[in-house]
C-alpha cells in the first residue's frame, strides 16, 4: 500500500541549485489552507555562486485579507538542511500587508530543463501523514509541459498522496504590467 507519511517521500536526488535557477511557471498547484497565490505565478531562482545559497522571487495574483486581489512580489530565501534537496523557506512580501512564513520547500523532482515539482507540508498529523500542504508544478514554459513531463509529474503527485487535488494556473498577462 501506498505510504503517505511525509518522512517517506522521496524527493530529488543531487539536487542542483545552479541548473535549478531562472524562471519557473507555475503551471498546476495544490493549494494549502486558506490560499494565497492563486494565478499567473512566476518564480525566479537565483544562485549566488560566493554565499553558494539560492533565493527566490516570486510575482503573481494573490488573495489577501479574504476577498482583496492583487499582484504580489514575493521574496524568498532558501535555509539549507541535512537534504540538498529540503528547505526550509524563509519568504516574504514586497509590501507589508502581505503574506510572511517560514514553510518547508522540497524539490521532489526536476529534470532542469523542463519540469519541477515541490512540496510543502505546514501541519502533520499525529500518525506523521500531512494535515496541509500546497505543492507547485513549475515549468520552464509558460504553454505548460510536454507529455513526457506530465507522465513523471502525475506519477510525483501521486507520491505525495495528492492526486487530483491540483488544478491549473492560469498565465493571462494578469500581473505583466504595473499596476
Ligand atoms: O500560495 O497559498 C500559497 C502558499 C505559497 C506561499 C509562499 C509564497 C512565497 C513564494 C516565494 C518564492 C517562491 C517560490
Amino acid at each position: 500500500d501506498r505510504d503517505c507519511r511525509v518522512d517517506t517521500f522521496e524527493v530529488m536526488k543531487d539536487f542542483n541549485k545552479e541548473r535549478y535557477a531562472g524562471v519557473w511557471y507555475a503551471v498546476a498547484k495544490k493549494d494549502p489552507d486558506g490560499l494565497f497565490l492563486l494565478d499567473n505565478i512566476v518564480a525566479n531562482f537565483k544562485y549566488d555562486p560566493n554565499d553558494k545559497k539560492m533565493t527566490a522571487t516570486a510575482k503573481g495574483r494573490v488573495r489577501i485579507l479574504e476577498k482583496l486581489e492583487l499582484c504580489a512580489n514575493m521574496v524568498g530565501t532558501f535555509i539549507e538542511t541535512k537534504n540538498p534537496a529540503k528547505y526550509k523557506m524563509k519568504y516574504h512580501g514586497a509590501l507589508a500587508i502581505l503574506e510572511r512564513g517560514l514553510d518547508d520547500h522540497w524539490i521532489v523532482d526536476t529534470d532542469y530543463t523542463t519540469y519541477a515539482i515541490t512540496y510543502a507540508c505546514r501541519r502533520r498529523n499525529f500518525d506523521g501523514t500531512c494535515d496541509d500542504s500546497y505543492s507547485f508544478v513549475f515549468s520552464r514554459s509558460k504553454d505548460g509541459l510536454p507529455l513526457d513531463a506530465q507522465r513523471i509529474v502525475r506519477k510525483r503527485q501521486e507520491q505525495l498522496c495528492l492526486e487530483r487535488k491540483y488544478r491549473s494556473v492560469p498565465h493571462n498577462g494578469y500581473c505583466e504590467t504595473e499596476q
